[in-house]
């Protein structure tokens, strides 16, 4: 029987903390109520709040110099199953993982979808790969996949495509993630007009075998691992994709996946504004796709793009639904670890946005009082919410404070004892 932390060790660690989170709970609710606000309310709505795990996280990631694998490396997407199922447990806060295909395959998907039943979690959006070429390919995909100059190219990676939305089926997934590399390191070396010709023929043929209650997200990025041109480097290209597909088509933000000044707030604005913003990736950056831990880096950055998500969320737009994700490559730290933190890091934005008072905002906005609308703004990011986001977690029988519980529990060294290592170094994401 492979170990689980027992929700008796929870309720102990909890117990000792239940003294400081009460009173500190207390005060933050006196704070916000001579702000006119009620703790409740935002306690609910982050009770109710959910970001899913990426499968492909949980595992020590790497880059392409090298891949320092940690212990207890879970060994396939069951052991995997089992991180994400913890991650759950301690933060109430990730009830879905977001499987990457064929890095989960597994030989009977019914049984993968009841043993995540099991562990009290459902499938959010499945991930195609043909970006990577697998042993026993046919054709390869180094000069490109769904926009590849053959057909016979282009013909297998609508394939896998498909197979990927047939393994979802089986998993109660409603939406598949493309993400495609390709794209040119040589100025010449692509038609960057054709190969989007190719790139829509591809992704409508995957359009036509959605599911009709399913979405298709197609995910944007500037650069690596091509280096000249990307075929869908923007929002831009990304969106007119998903304009010309059809109304199941949306447009998927990587935090990572763009120049480093960019306004992704902003671009949020505008796909929400499109009805088209399928959801995010969530992670950090300072420099390029670094997939570093959300919040990491620049909380307030991920503060202002949840500010856009609730301020949609506030006046209903239009087609507003968008899937919350993590993708990350944690290198240095315990996977679980940092998906934890990451997702309270990713609930704590949801949380400061719920607290700008918007009719003031939009009064001092109306009065180019350019001031008074900044610190409005940056007065629900100055909020200290910990006390908000840990009762949450208590009142769901999760951890006050996760990360501590989970090292009392030992649960890494659990595994390590369980998952016997893997030899040898490597290289790569995972
Ligand atoms: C590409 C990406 C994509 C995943 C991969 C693991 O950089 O963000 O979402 O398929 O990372
Ligand atoms: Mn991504």
């Amino acid at each position: 029987m492979s170990y689980r932390i027992a929700d008796t060790l929870i309720a102990e660690e909890n117990a000792g903390l239940n003294a400081a989170h009460e009173d500190d709970y207390g005060a933050l609710a006196r704070k916000l109520a001579r702000r006119g606000l009620d703790i409740e309310a935002i306690t609910g709505a982050v009770a109710g709040f959910g970001v899913a795990v990426p499968t492909w996280g949980v595992g020590t990631g790497g880059t392409r110099f090298a891949r320092f694998a940690g212990p207890g490396e879970p060994r396939g997407i069951f052991d995997k199953l089992e991180d994400c199922a913890t991650i759950q447990q301690l933060t109430r806060l990730t009830p879905a993982c977001s499987p990457h295909f064929p890095w989960d395959k597994a030989s009977d998907y019914r049984e993968l979808a009841e043993r995540a039943k099991a562990l009290g979690l459902r499938f959010d959006a499945i991930n195609s790969n043909t970006f990577q070429d697998q042993p026993g390919q046919r054709l390869s995909y180094k000069f490109g996949s769904l926009t590849h100059a053959d057909r016979a190219v282009r013909e297998q990676a609508i394939a896998h495509n498909i197979e990927c939305i047939e393994i979802g089926l089986k998993l109660g997934s409603k939406a598949l993630t493309v993400w495609i590399a390709d794209g040119s390191n040589f100025p010449g070396q692509s038609n960057l007009n054709r190969v989007f010709d190719w790139y829509l023929e591809s992704t409508a043929e995957i359009y036509g075998g959605l599911p009709e209650d399913w979405r298709l997200f197609l995910e944007h990025k500037l650069y690596e691992p091509a280096f000249y041109s990307t075929v869908i480097a923007d929002w831009g290209s990304s969106l007119m994709a998903a304009q010309a597909l059809g109304p199941k088509a949306f447009c998927l933000v990587d935090l990572g996946h763009h120049a480093a000044s960019v306004n992704i707030e902003q671009i949020v604005a505008r796909l929400v504004r499109a009805g088209r913003l399928a959801g995010f990736h969530f992670n950090d950056s300072k420099y390029g796709d670094d997939d570093l831990d959300s919040g990491s880096v620049d909380p307030f950055r991920l503060f202002l793009v949840f500010n856009e998500l609730v301020d949609a969320q506030t006046r209903k737009a239009a087609g507003f639904d968008p899937a919350y994700m993590l993708d990350q490559s944690h290198n240095v730290t315990d996977p679980i670890e940092s998906l934890m933190q990451s997702a309270m890091e990713v609930a704590r934005a949801y949380a400061q946005a719920l607290l700008v008072d918007r009719a003031a905002l939009a009064a001092a906005q109306e009065a180019s009082d350019a001031l008074a609308a900044h610190r409005l703004l940056k007065a629900g990011f100055l909020t200290d919410v910990s006390p908000i986001l840990a009762e949450a977690r208590r009142r769901q029988g999760g951890g006050l404070d996760p990360i501590a519980t989970y090292r009392k529990a030992g649960y890494r060294t659990r595994k390590a004892e369980e998952r016997p290592a893997v030899a040898g170094s490597s290289s790569g994401i995972v």
